[in-house]
């Protein structure tokens, strides 16, 4: 009974992430949704890639939670437009919250969408947004074995952010072990590493931003 009612929840989905992802291809948003434990840097990398980006860039934000508004405070110093979708419990954004969320925004002036999913590396891993890519973010403090043991958003990313990297001289993180592991998973998956603390890697995540949003435009 529990899995119908889930099917049905996942299938109602689908069809809600295929009327986004025709408006998004309409409009040549490119989406991506950012997913990881909470804590590993989703909003610190957002934030940071905002300040790297020029005033006139035409980016937009959703960022969920389950309870604050504390993310969307953060991000909209940087001027950009942002909206919080709070959850109020529920684990992971659903295509109809971003539906709802988009109601009043022009996509028209939107080149790129960046969405912050609720800290969790497992349920939004389900559900498709109609986004063109999911990234995966893991902290350093994390460990290394966390591909192995939460396979499906590894599996189901296009990119491996790990993040933290400023805090490797302190933890007991093998870098080398974590990259392999992303890649039995995912053999071939692109990894990035960064630190947002002290800004290292951003040019790599720009630049796979760019690649990723023109290869989408092409289509
Ligand atoms: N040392 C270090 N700390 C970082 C880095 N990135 C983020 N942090 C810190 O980690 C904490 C969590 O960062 P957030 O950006 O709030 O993480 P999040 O993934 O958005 O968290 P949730 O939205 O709660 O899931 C904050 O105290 C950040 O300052 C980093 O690269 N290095
Ligand atoms: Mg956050």
């Amino acid at each position: 009974m529990r899995v119908e009612v889930e099917e049905k929840v996942l299938s109602e989905n689908d069809k809600l992430a295929v009327v986004l992802r025709e408006r998004f291809a309409r409009h040549k948003v490119f989406c991506v949704n950012l997913i990881s434990s909470p804590g590993s840097g989703k909003t610190a990398l957002l934030e940071r890639t905002l300040e790297a980006l020029p005033k006139t860039a035409r980016v937009a934000l959703l960022t969920g939670d389950l309870q604050t508004e504390n993310d969307a405070r953060r991000l909209a110093g940087a001027g950009f437009p942002v909206k919080q979708i709070t959850t109020g419990g529920t684990c992971h954004l659903d295509a109809s919250m971003i539906i709802k969320a988009l109601a009043d925004w022009d996509l028209a002036g939107i080149d790129t969408l960046f969405v912050e999913n609720v800290g969790n590396l497992v349920c939004p891993t389900s559900y498709d947004l109609g986004e063109h890519a999911k990234i995966v973010l893991l902290s350093v403090t994390e460990g290394e074995d966390k591909p192995l043991k939460y396979p499906s958003i590894f599996a189901i990313s296009e990119l491996c952010i790990i993040n933290k990297i400023d805090l490797l001289p302190y933890v007991p993180f093998d870098l080398e072990r974590a990259i392999a592991n992303a890649r039995q998973v995912h053999p071939g998956m692109e990894i990035v590493q960064t630190s947002c603390t002290k800004v290292q890697g951003l040019d790599a995540w720009l630049s796979w931003i760019e690649r990723r949003r023109a290869q989408a435009r092409a289509k």
